[in-house]
């Protein structure tokens, strides 16, 4: 997210031109670049023509979902809350609006260097367990990653150029498959049976790296970053996770944030094409005091992404969102209800997700995103989650289930 880099910073090919041409994502220029043709064919299904049934599954499922619902998502939701740690069963969302979300969101920083704990402190070990759980309730996994600088090995946050050293022929090109081994070693280990019981097999996970790539505070960003270069890498990531690790159960979320005058004008600017992405996702947050204007520009900057996915046959998301503290009591129902049910193509979106509630033992600063029992937001937390348009987890029906396709 935007602002926190700051903090964060202070407390501490495969792409041959066959595949460019393929994609037409060619474009090295900085600026805003032209919108990418879109392939001649259009991909009926999953970027992955090898998809596992349970991701393929999934991809239909909250494709054709997102024209009725909104799933409502939580970050490291299971792992810890406002004022609480690693306690099972305990969800911030659930204890302030009655049922688990719907879908998780997830961070794996820290796995490329076989630390035990991610950059959050989420042990990778129990991160497991809880993703397996939440599966097996019927809930959808987002992972994102903040990999280091592998340049300077400073953090996410230190925006030294570093794409071009790890695509191929980079200086840091090997060391970079190596940590995507590690990556994929531990995305390896997501198994379980399903909801309805069946055979261990790899749970989907909605994967989404180099996100808000049109910010400057990442150093994949595009500032940092030639557009080309860019769209290199996540489409070396996918090619690499899904060919020489053998990773099937993986649908990719291109994520940028709010840039430009439009808020979606550098968008497309990175995009690696629609045969490497599965769900176009947006990731913008809110501040007090918020405006009407910004809740329709909001509602416009959704519309076109929903408007760009469906035309692309993708799951259209609004990947990270909130609003710091959620200092406003009516927050959930004033402010993101309407931003989401602005007009009839920003409600189409498959699923919002907040982002964690960091907890407050060490902390200064207020740094959660959902609420928790007895926020000044519960109860409208509560009228949230009566609105028919968005399900949490008690209201899903079973994603993994072979869906029709269209
Ligand atoms: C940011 C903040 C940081 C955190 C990082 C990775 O947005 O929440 O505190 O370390 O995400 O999860």
């Amino acid at each position: 997210m935007r602002f926190t880099h700051r903090r964060a910073r202070d407390s501490r090919l495969i792409a041959s031109f066959a595949l460019l041409a393929l994609t037409g994502a060619c474009s090295s220029s900085r600026a805003a670049s032209p919108l990418p043709p879109a392939p001649t064919a259009q991909l009926q299904g999953p970027s992955d023509p090898n998809a596992t049934p349970e991701t393929r599954a999934l991809f239909f499922n909250l494709r054709r979902l997102a024209r009725e619902h909104v799933l409502f998502g939580h970050q490291d939701d299971l792992a810890y809350g406002y004022d609480w740690v690693a306690e099972p069963g305990r969800s911030d969302v659930k204890e302030s609006s009655g049922s688990y979300p719907a879908l998780y969101g997830w961070e794996v920083s820290g796995i490329e260097k076989d630390s035990p704990r991610n950059i959050d402190g989420v042990d990778f070990q129990r991160m497991r367990q809880w993703i397996v759980e939440g599966y097996q309730r019927g809930g959808v996994i987002t992972i994102s990653w903040h990999l280091d600088n592998p340049l300077t090995r400073g953090n996410a946050w230190d925006t030294t150029s570093a794409v071009s050293t790890i695509l191929p022929g980079g200086a840091h090109h090997a060391e970079f498959k190596t940590k995507l081994d590690k990556l994929a070693s531990y995305l390896a280990t997501l198994r379980a049976p399903g909801k309805d019981g069946g055979t261990d097999a790899p749970i989907p996970v909605i994967f989404r790296p180099w996100h808000e790539l049109t910010g400057g505070w990442f150093w994949w960003g595009l500032p940092h970053t030639k557009n080309q270069e860019f769209a290199e890498l996540w489409r070396f990531t996918a090619l690499y996770l899904r060919n020489e690790k053998g990773l099937h159960n993986l649908l990719y979320a291109y994520a940028p944030n709010e840039a430009g005058s439009t808020g979606v004008d550098t968008y497309l600017s990175g995009y690696p094409g629609d045969w490497y992405v599965d769900v176009l996702g947006y990731d913008r947050y809110l501040d007090p005091p918020v405006s009407d204007a910004q809740i329709r520009s909001f509602t416009r900057e959704l519309s076109w992404v929903v408007r760009q996915a469906e035309s692309r046959g993708k799951i259209p998301a609004l990947t990270e969102t909130g609003m710091t503290a959620v200092r406003d009591s009516s927050f959930w129902t004033q402010r993101l209800a309407p931003i989401i049910e602005g007009d009839s193509l920003s409600r189409r979106i498959a699923y919002v997700m907040v982002w964690r509630n960091a907890n407050r033992v060490g902390r200064t600063d207020e740094h959660f995103f959902a609420p928790y029992r007895g926020h000044k937001s519960e109860q409208d937390f509560r009228r949230l989650k009566a609105d028919p348009l968005f399900l949490f987890e008690d209201e899903l029906p079973n994603l993994y289930r072979p869906a029709p396709t269209r």
